[in-house]
């Protein structure tokens, strides 16, 4: 029996490798490893071997099986990649063209107007987008209970005891608080980053949007500091005729504080757009982070990136910016 099995191996080896084709492959299957094939066979006849022989019989039979299953898996897949039949790779074929990326136009934006604030003298600072309560409102100015901490305008996510929620930032001015703790004035930076908001999403609001601020504290800073530095911004990034106007306003973080429009060209007509807000920094902020209000002034700034982007390159809304729609961000490569 055991040498009928060696013989079987021999034979099926040899007629596997004399298959040269899908059909042949098939055919040699069927005949050995099919259902009714030739191993199945001498497993049958397993029945009839005297008893004491049968453990080694069975083995012998188990290793052919794995090795003609394996011998047939090698062949199978040589000869779909060569034959016709198979899947056909050409090697010398030149390659599809790999579809390079493109950096977002936001990110290009961003990269933008940090650039030409670097060569204004900002360095970048950064904090987290999930904030306290303490960074995003107590030191900015904002007691319990006032209207900007409303649950309904606010992704609050954890924490009951008032004092010590933690939230999505919903402005970058919380960045301004983190760069006076770690450094001591006088400052002169830049934040960019995400902010969150349960607004209504329409064709100039979304719930997560980007926004620069600047905050820049030394001896003597005066509005006409502010005016100065938005205004050389606004020549850099929108042309040598783009204006600043600064509308009183409030905010509890700055005293004075003002709305900043930029005058822009757009679609060849020169418009008045609403980018932010700005003021003189209030001196409970300056107290908060421990920097002496007698000696210390400063400015800050925060512009919705968004609304700069919609109007540098024409965007009419802000929801394409967020859809990642290849056929519209690739426009702006
Ligand atoms: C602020 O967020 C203040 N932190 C700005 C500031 C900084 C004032 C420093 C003084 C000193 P405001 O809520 O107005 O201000 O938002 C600023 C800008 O963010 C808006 O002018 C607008 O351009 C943008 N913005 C606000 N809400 C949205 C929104 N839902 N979607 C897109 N952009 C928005």
């Amino acid at each position: 029996m055991i040498s009928s099995i060696a013989q079987l191996e021999e034979a099926a080896l040899a007629e596997l490798s004399a298959a040269g084709d899908a059909d042949a492959l098939e055919q040699w299957r069927i005949r050995y490893l099919g259902t009714h094939g030739r191993l199945k066979e001498a497993m049958t006849g397993l029945k009839d071997v005297p008893k004491a022989e049968k453990p080694a019989v069975g083995k012998r039979l188990n290793e052919v099986k794995a090795t003609l299953e394996q011998a047939f898996a090698v062949r199978r897949e040589a000869q779909a990649a060569t034959s016709e039949g198979g899947p056909r790779i050409d090697v010398t074929e030149p390659g599809l063209p790999a579809g390079l990326g493109r950096r977002h136009v936001l990110s290009r934006t961003i990269d933008e107007i940090v650039e030409i604030f670097g060569r204004m003298g900002f360095s970048v600072a950064e904090g987290p987008e999930v904030e306290d309560e303490f960074h995003n409102f107590i030191a900015l100015n904002i007691p319990p209970g006032h209207p900007a901490r409303d649950p309904a305008d606010n992704f609050y996510m954890g924490g009951t005891e008032e004092g010590s929620k933690l939230l999505l930032r919903s402005q970058t001015s919380t960045v301004q608080i983190r760069a006076m703790e770690k450094t001591a004035p006088p400052l002169k930076v830049v934040a960019v980053g995400r902010v969150y908001r349960p607004d209504t999403h329409d064709a100039t609001h979304y719930s997560m949007f980007h926004q620069i601020e600047g905050l820049y504290v030394d001896r003597n800073v005066t509005m006409v500091d502010l005016k100065t530095t938005l205004f050389q911004f606004a020549r850099a990034y929108f042309g040598p005729e783009a204006e600043v106007r600064m509308r009183p306003s409030f905010f509890p973080f700055t005293e004075p504080s003002a709305e900043v429009d930029m005058k822009m060209r757009i679609k060849g007509q020169w418009q008045w757009v609403e980018l932010g807000g700005c003021g003189l920094v209030d001196p409970n902020v300056f107290r908060a982070v421990g920097y002496d209000p007698e000696e210390w002034s400063g400015f800050a700034f925060g512009l919705g990136i968004e609304r700069i982007a919609m109007r540098r390159y024409g965007i009419s809304d802000i929801r394409w910016l967020f859809e990642n729609d290849a056929r519209f961000l690739r426009q702006f490569g």
